[in-house]
């Protein structure tokens, strides 16, 4: 029984898996859920802060007036283009003001985009495309020295139903982005339990599983976060991680300082060089970064300080920071240290602003609400005695119930009773503030950018001189972790180069292209025969560490 209408389905399974019912009239009751679309918030900060600064990319700026008519124009002009409701989008944009307006429009006439990053590449966009049976896919020309319209000309053949490609920049045979401009429709406003769109899962599997969230779930975890980040009409947030990213985009990131009134400073890049120089010209106060470039911009910060005088909070999230770095944030950088652990599937913690220090120097935040369900449980889902390290379940009013077209894996993702399985293993103090000691999943986080280490093998058992491979994390002190290949070769062992050429010809985001190769005679096995990957991630770091 569910209150919330499955969109539909397909032969791998339900697009939404709704939350039952009686949890649903709970997070109703409680406020959480309030019947209201996301693209609303932008609707209200027009009424509310008119005139206001809502969006800053170079020398362009827009108020929430003129932002808000402009999603208005995009939204017709998607119609006219061929994009109804419940249509997929897969927008995969860098950090521009387009990306903002597109995500409205597609909200506003109640189409799903799909978040693509900026580093995918035609294997991941082309699976995309096909795997959401996308309508339409938006695109940059080119961006870091990538032509995107080349790329969208190779997945044709894959994606079938794609019909409707915009291009942001030289159009060349696609839809330019300043076509999408048409006198404002009346749109049905989307049914708010209803999907909103599609999030990329970091994954463990061989392909990416998508994320769907509803207006909402999503709605009450930006506002809840809003609140505990303290946002206002006077927030003045750059975003610097990749904007399509679930940190950068809600937690409490763009979608959050909207609904506040803030203003929204996009980046670029993170680098030093590039938001330094917008934090002293925007008088920034708030930014979220992953660890590694956190520690880059501690790095360069001491000769720089003038330049941060305006920076008031520093979130970072997306991987472990360590103790040591979280202790030097406040001094280095002059402002205060939040750290945010959260996932695209759901839950968010923060370190609160009162907490004390060694709170949020030492632990990764507790949850957003007061409904978020943590258990930490061992192998058979038993609850760990309190303080014990175990795998981290949850469930709760923002926290997904099943993957999008995937009942297979969501068997094994989720417990029959609804707890997804975060695949990370932590502890829990009695303040409720979680510690993140490590990884179940089999994932690689390389600074953030969460890599499958079974996507990346299949890709390199596609090589002719790949006979068996196993992907495995190695340590690294600037992103945390790296990725390192254990080959064993066909024959001769071909050069660690011509592999990383074979990866990127197949059209594979360069940060999933492994870090380093070795060629091994076997691999090693457990007892009952499984690739003991904990003996090669052993291996590998024995070895740095012989040779550092
Ligand atoms: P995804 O499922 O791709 O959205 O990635 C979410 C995962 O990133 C989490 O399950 C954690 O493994 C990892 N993660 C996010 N934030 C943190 C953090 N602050 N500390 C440690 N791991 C984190
Ligand atoms: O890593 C993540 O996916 C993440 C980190 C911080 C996230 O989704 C979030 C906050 O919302």
């Amino acid at each position: 029984m569910s209150t919330s209408t499955p969109t539909s389905s397909s032969a791998e399974g339900a697009d939404f898996t709704p939350w039952p019912a009686e949890f649903a009239a709970r997070y109703r009751a409680a406020g959480y859920w309030r019947g209201e679309p996301l693209d609303s918030l932008l609707r209200a900060g027009a009424d509310r802060h008119a005139g206001r600064t809502a969006l800053v990319c170079g020398e362009r700026r827009w108020t929430y007036a003129e932002l808000d008519a402009r999603v208005d124009r995009v939204a017709a002009g998607l119609v006219g283009q061929g994009i109804a409701a419940g249509d997929r989008v897969v927008v995969q944009l860098p950090n521009i003001a387009e990306f903002v307006m597109v995500i409205f429009a597609l909200l506003r006439l109640g189409a799903l985009p799909v978040f693509a990053l900026p580093a995918h590449r035609r294997a991941e966009i082309g699976y995309f495309c096909a795997f959401a049976e996308a309508k339409g896919l938006v695109i940059r020309d080119r961006h870091a020295g990538f032509d995107y319209r080349q790329m969208a000309r190779d997945i044709r053949d894959e994606a079938a139903t794609l019909s409707t490609v915009v291009v942001v920049g030289e159009a060349e045979e696609f839809i330019p982005f300043e076509r999408l401009d048409a006198e404002p429709l009346p749109l049905p406003e989307p049914k708010a339990d209803t999907l909103a769109f599609l999030q990329l899962s970091g994954g463990s599997t061989g392909r990416p599983k998508m994320i769907p969230r509803t207006h909402d779930d999503y709605f009450y975890s930006v506002r809840a976060s809003a609140e505990i980040c303290g946002l206002g009409p006077d927030t003045v947030f750059l975003c610097a991680l990749p904007a399509a990213h679930n940190f950068a985009m809600s937690s409490p990131g763009i979608l959050g300082v909207l609904y506040a009134g803030g203003s929204v400073v996009l980046a670029p890049d993170p680098s030093p060089d590039t938001c330094f120089a917008l934090i002293a010209r925007e008088r920034v106060d708030m930014t979220a970064l992953v660890p590694s470039v956190a520690l880059a911009w501690m790095e360069a910060a001491p000769a720089r300080q003038a330049e941060l005088a305006s920076l008031k909070v520093l979130q970072v999230g997306g991987s472990r920071l360590s103790d040591e770095a979280a202790q030097r944030v406040d001094s280095l950088l002059g402002c205060k240290l939040q750290q945010v652990f959260g996932m695209a599937e759901g839950l968010v913690n923060y370190t609160r602003f009162d907490d004390p220090q060694e709170l949020i120097v030492g632990t990764q935040g507790r949850p957003i609400s007061p409904d978020d369900e943590v258990r930490i449980v061992d192998d058979e889902d038993r609850d760990v005695p309190p303080g014990e390290t175990g795998h981290l379940i949850t469930r709760g009013p923002y926290t997904i119930r099943g993957y999008f077209r995937a009942d297979v894996h969501n068997a094994r993702s989720f417990t029959r009773d609804g707890f997804y399985r975060t695949g990370d293993v932590a502890r829990r103090l009695p303040s409720g503030h979680l510690i993140v000691e490590g990884r179940d999943k089999d994932q690689i986080n390389r600074g953030g950018d969460k890599v499958a280490a079974e996507e990346v093998e299949n890709h390199l058992l596609a090589h002719p001189a790949v006979l068996d491979v196993a992907v495995v994390a190695m340590p690294d002190a600037f992103l945390g972790e790296r990725t390192c290949a254990f080959i064993v070769p066909r024959g001769e062992a071909p050069r660690p180069l011509e592999i990383n050429r074979f990866m990127r010809e197949r059209g594979v985001a360069g940060y999933k292209v492994p870090d380093r190769i070795e060629f091994v005679d076997q691999l090693p096995k457990t007892g009952v025969g499984k690739i003991d990957k904990r003996a090669l991630r052993e291996r590998i770091a024995a070895r740095l560490q012989a040779t550092a």
